[in-house]
């Protein structure tokens, strides 16, 4: 038994919920087992006070990039947009980031759309304690360190409002609230 199914072996077994243990088979499937994430982004507000509300990761998984985290501060029941945009900077309260990750050049979409924008994301809802997660497959990016559809050193976006998915160019998601920069994890 090497230590990938070690681990996997005891994490099926212990007390942990059976997603728990399903992903770490969904892991071995795909071919990377470590669960190391490639890339990260440390999630801030962009008023001025860059307070931390959020992290993301990127991992590579069969066919795409894993992308998953969580925003917190959120208000209860709320549904705002997340987006990797197209410049790695946050200056300028956000606007510095500049418009959608579109490698393709490609209309704003669905994010399941294939001929839509590299960088759209679904939405995410936040629970009662304001905390909303993601855990998405994103078909369209890479999380090598370089290359045309790498999204090293560009930058997540949080608006204020949910993307419609078709309002042009960005989903009508409204003002950007929280930023951060994609490094090396
Ligand atoms: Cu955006
Ligand atoms: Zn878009």
């Amino acid at each position: 038994m090497n230590k990938t199914m070690l681990a996997s072996a005891l994490l099926c077994g212990s007390a942990l919920a059976m997603t728990g243990c399903q992903t770490v088979e969904n892991q071995m499937q795909t071919g990377n087992p470590l669960n190391q994430p490639a890339l990260k982004s440390t999630i801030k507000t962009v008023d001025g006070k860059e307070k931390e509300v959020g992290q993301m990761f990127l991992r590579p998984v069969d066919g795409g990039v894993q992308v998953y985290g969580k925003l917190m501060n959120l208000q209860p029941g709320k549904t705002v947009a997340l987006h990797i945009h197209e410049t790695g900077s946050c200056a300028d309260m956000g606007k510095a980031a500049g418009g959608h990750f579109n490698p393709d050049n490609k209309p704003h979409s669905n994010p399941d759309d294939m001929n839509g924008h590299a960088g759209d994301l679904p939405n995410l809802t936040a629970n009662e304690d304001g905390v909303a997660t993601i855990n998405y497959v994103n078909k369209k990016i890479s999380a090598a360190e370089a290359g045309k559809y790498s999204v090293n050193r560009l930058a997540f976006i949080v608006h204020a409002n949910a993307d419609d998915y078709k309002s042009q160019p960005a989903g009508n998601a409204g003002d950007r609230v929280a930023c951060g920069i994609i490094e090396k994890a």
